[in-house]
């Protein structure tokens, strides 16, 4: 009898006093710490990378597999796939010279292929002309080049039969299908390989909007993910929601804007990714961004607090084309100059616009100056404080007066230093990063 009344006590204590873990929200103990948030938010820049046997077509990944090109034909394009002229250290080579400090490989997009030797499927690159550990290789590469190495991985998977969509936009989920085994078995198990084997510095999840994934999987995974590697860093696509904003029940660690730059935020990590051409995978003659645009968007998303996770989509051979290549190095030679204002830097006080830009460290105010039409800018509101000197990086004094009200007005030289991004530091008599964020009169 006693025994009994010992046993349902604890079983009381168990079911009803001890909060119950959240199967909505994750835990905060076990959240990825700001430590290694700051740390990667001090990175700046990074290489995304979608490739795959699909750049045998030249369209998209995942999204043109039974559009463009029939279920059949996309399903069995790996046993074509001989990608002879990959070179790993030329892919993270040119991350590096592009001032890249992360690289992200898509090891599974959409359509399901694996880039590494999984034991979960033969859908996997060994099964292809090619047979070696592309994942690996960048893992590699990146160790010894210094860069992180990511993962991007999906947890849809149009062609896994235990997944129960078979195709973007599908109604009826397949009734043959088994979500909790595809789960359970085929991902946390892709994931375990991943982690265990490559050690990704963080994990860029996507395909959570479909509806066979659930919040409860989610928060799931990301308990799984950190018994795995508590120090993983893991994007808020893992959770269903928004991509833009960090919500309450956010599944991550940061906002992922997607071809667009995010807006200022100074409390909430956040990276946008955004393709240098227009296709994710590589495409044929693909329009490819300016080199001011590739500038001003990496300024922009720094002056807002934010990442940039610049995508190029490498060809059916494994090489990069050359001119992306040098678009990058283009990138990496203004970083050169001016990657002081980016790297490890704050964003604000100002929200980036058109015309300028701001990014912060200790006692220096940077203003990257991106147009040349105009003479002088006017910089309100920075009360409090008092600006010592200031000077482009690595080039003339800058004049400027500043108002008894603490606002600095500058003027600007006819002939800008550079024509895509002009840097100005400002030397300060106090900490930038305690500037409050400062809010431009529209007019
Ligand atoms: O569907 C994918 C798309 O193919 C690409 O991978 C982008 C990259 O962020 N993410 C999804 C679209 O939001």
């Amino acid at each position: 009898m006693k025994k009994l009344c010992l046993l349902f006590i604890s079983f009381f204590f168990l079911t009803t006093l001890l909060p119950a873990q959240s199967t909505q929200e994750v835990a905060a103990n076990i959240k990825t710490n700001k430590k290694i948030m700051n740390g990667f938010m001090d990175l700046r820049f990074g290489m995304f990378i979608h490739w795959g046997p699909v750049t045998l077509r030249g369209t998209e990944i995942g999204w043109s597999r039974g559009n463009q090109v029939p279920v059949e034909e996309y399903d069995n394009l790996y046993k074509e796939f001989d990608p002879v002229l990959f070179d790993a250290d030329k892919w993270v080579k040119t991350a590096k010279d592009a001032g890249m400090k992360y690289l992200t490989i898509t090891a599974k997009h959409h359509d399901g292929f694996c880039l590494w030797p999984t034991a979960f499927t033969e859908h996997n690159i060994m099964h292809s002309q090619y047979k070696k550990d592309i994942v690996g290789e960048l893992a590699k590469a990146c160790k010894k080049q210094g860069i992180k190495f990511c993962i991007y991985f999906t947890v849809l998977d149009w062609y896994d039969p235990n997944y129960p969509n078979h195709l973007p936009g599908q109604k009826e989920i397949d009734p043959k299908a088994n979500m909790n085994k595809f789960v359970n078995t085929t991902m946390k198990g892709e994931l375990k390989e991943l982690i265990t084997r490559y050690h990704p510095y963080m994990l860029w999840f996507d395909g959570d909007w479909e509806k066979p994934w659930t919040q409860e999987y989610a928060v799931e995974m990301y308990n799984y993910l950190k018994s795995l590697d508590p120090n993983v860093i893991i994007n808020n696509r893992l959770g269903k929601g928004d991509h833009v904003e960090m919500t309450s029940t956010s599944v991550g660690d940061y906002a992922t804007p997607e071809q667009t730059i995010g807006a200022l935020n100074m409390k909430d990590p956040w990276e946008t990714c955004m393709t240098i051409c227009q296709q994710w995978a590589w495409k044929p003659n693909d329009k490819m961004k300016s080199l001011k645009e590739c500038i001003q968007t990496l300024a922009k998303t720094s002056g807002g607090n934010g990442n940039l996770l610049f995508n190029v989509g490498p060809m059916l051979d494994g090489r990069m084309e050359e001119r992306q290549i040098q678009r990058l190095k283009e990138m990496g030679d203004w970083l050169k100059i001016y990657g002081e204002s980016i790297y490890n830097t704050k964003g604000g006080p100002y929200a980036p616009n058109d015309t300028f830009a701001t990014t912060r460290k200790g006692n220096k105010l940077f203003v990257h100056i991106f147009s040349d039409k105009i003479k002088s800018l006017s910089l309100p509101g920075l009360t409090d404080l008092k600006v010592l000197r200031a000077h482009f990086i690595g080039g003339a004094k800058v004049s400027f007066t500043q108002e008894t009200n603490g606002d600095v007005v500058i003027s600007l030289p006819a002939q800008l230093p550079n024509e895509n991004d002009s840097v100005i530091e400002f030397d300060l008599n106090s900490n930038a990063e305690n500037i409050p964020v400062i809010t431009m009169n529209k007019n």
